[in-house]
């Protein structure tokens, strides 16, 4: 190995190399030069730490610390690798190398676990390459199937199984090996919000992670010449989406004040300026602590978008191609974490993620929890992102803590 991580620090850094852009942030989308270099180099760093290092048939790279019986049940560790385009070092990234760190560090101090103890490199969570999120820990905890993955494209037109199998993965057999040994699952994050810098707080405890919906919404209307064509005969798509996304808006700023939504990318086809286009396409991310409040918007936005499509003779498509529940994470995994927060000293609070999470998945087949450090400014999802080294480490120490409590005692 080329290089060998000295610390956290230097470890964040490294690992922001693969897929680095010249803004300063990454861009490692599923399955990408970056992504496969990344990957495989974490494997090559955990063989030199002693793991016993392994992918599964899609691509998610495991660390495993063996307690020398295979019957017994797995403590799991970990976040994803991918980034979102143009997103920062730290989303996903810290989970995985701090998981690392605190499992050689544990393996050099106490030896073999009592349970087996891994730390997994999901191979995909944030739906930036194409339209499906969470497809590593969804695979592993039987949400996703490979159905889930037919037909499905990325913006080049490239499939997602020619980009798997490119990648060197996708031939094993049709079942996915879905792991049932998994007796917990901790995920150390950033919080990518303002709340604990605005507390002053070191540790975020997560008690509840935010349901999301995701959305393509397709406006059809009739392109036409923009110099000869009077504004009463149009069936201009832009127009429509454009009141469909003030109306959106509105429709959330008066709805509850932990509803949020988002339209993230627009594109206009043909996309010329002397020409009205023919078709918008337009994403909505929703998001809620609460499902039914959830639901309750989802449902009254997109009946809204079709009354504004028939008043403007326009033809709307409205695709949920993402939809994941508000989750509760483990309350005696969190109250684990506040004890060790407490004899430490560390300041915590107690708080929802208005970010989804691999933690989601998980949840549905172990106690599961995810815990917090701080972001900057509340930056994240841009090269902007930025948490200190000193808050990285409190984040690791806990973790260390905690992984020793529930492995090795
Ligand atoms: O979008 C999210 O909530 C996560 O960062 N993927
Ligand atoms: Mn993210
Ligand atoms: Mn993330």
């Amino acid at each position: 190995m080329s290089h060998v991580p000295a610390n956290l620090a230097d470890a964040i850094e490294w690992l922001s190399s693969f897929g680095a852009v010249s803004e300063g942030g990454v861009t490692r989308l599923l399955y990408s030069k970056a992504w496969k270099e990344a990957q495989q180099t974490l494997k090559e760093w955990m063989d030199e730490l002693g793991f016993q290092t392994y992918y599964d048939s899609i691509g998610n790279l495991f660390g495993r610390l063996s307690c020398g019986n295979s019957m017994s049940p797995t403590i799991l560790v970990g976040s994803h690798v991918d980034s979102v385009t143009l997103g920062g070092k730290y989303d996903g990234a810290y989970g995985i190398l701090a998981g690392i760190l605190a499992l050689s560090y544990l393996k050099q101090q106490f030896g073999e676990p009592k349970v087996n103890l891994e730390i997994v490199s999901l191979c995909e969570e944030e739906g930036s390459r194409f339209p499906i999120a969470c497809f590593g820990s969804g695979m592993m905890t039987g949400v996703y199937t490979f159905q889930d993955i037919e037909g499905l494209k990325d913006s080049e037109g490239i499939s997602f199984e020619s980009a798997m199998k490119e990648a060197g993965f996708g031939f094993a057999n049709p079942d996915y090996l879905i792991r049932n040994d998994i007796d917990r699952f901790v995920e150390l994050h950033i919080e990518q919000g303002p709340t604990l810098e605005k507390l002053q707080k070191s540790i975020g405890i997560v008690q509840t992670i935010v349901g999301q919906k995701r959305f393509m919404i397709k406006v059809n209307g009739e392109s036409n010449h923009a110099g000869t064509t009077l504004m009463k005969w149009r069936k201009d798509p832009l127009r429509g989406a454009a009141a469909m996304i003030d109306d959106l808006y509105n429709l959330a700023e008066g709805f509850d004040e932990n509803l949020v939504t988002t339209v993230g990318q627009l594109l206009v086809e043909p996309n010329v300026s002397n020409v009205i286009p023919n078709q918008v396409v337009f994403t909505v991310d929703a998001r809620h602590p609460t499902e039914a409040i959830l639901n309750s918007f989802c449902e009254r936005f997109s009946s809204r978008f079709m009354e504004i499509a028939k008043q403007k003779g326009l033809h709307i498509e409205i695709d949920k191609w993402h939809e994941v529940q508000p989750v509760q994470m483990d309350v005696k995994l969190n109250e684990m974490i506040q004890d060790i927060c407490t004899n430490r000293n560390i300041g915590y609070h107690v708080m929802h993620s208005g970010a989804g999470h691999d933690a989601q998945l998980f949840a549905r087949i172990c106690p599961t929890t995810i815990l917090f450090v701080p972001s900057k400014g509340g930056i994240s999802h841009s090269p902007l992102e930025y948490t200190s080294n000193n808050e990285l480490e409190i984040g690791l120490d806990v973790l260390i803590e905690l992984l020793h409590q529930l492995a090795y005692k």
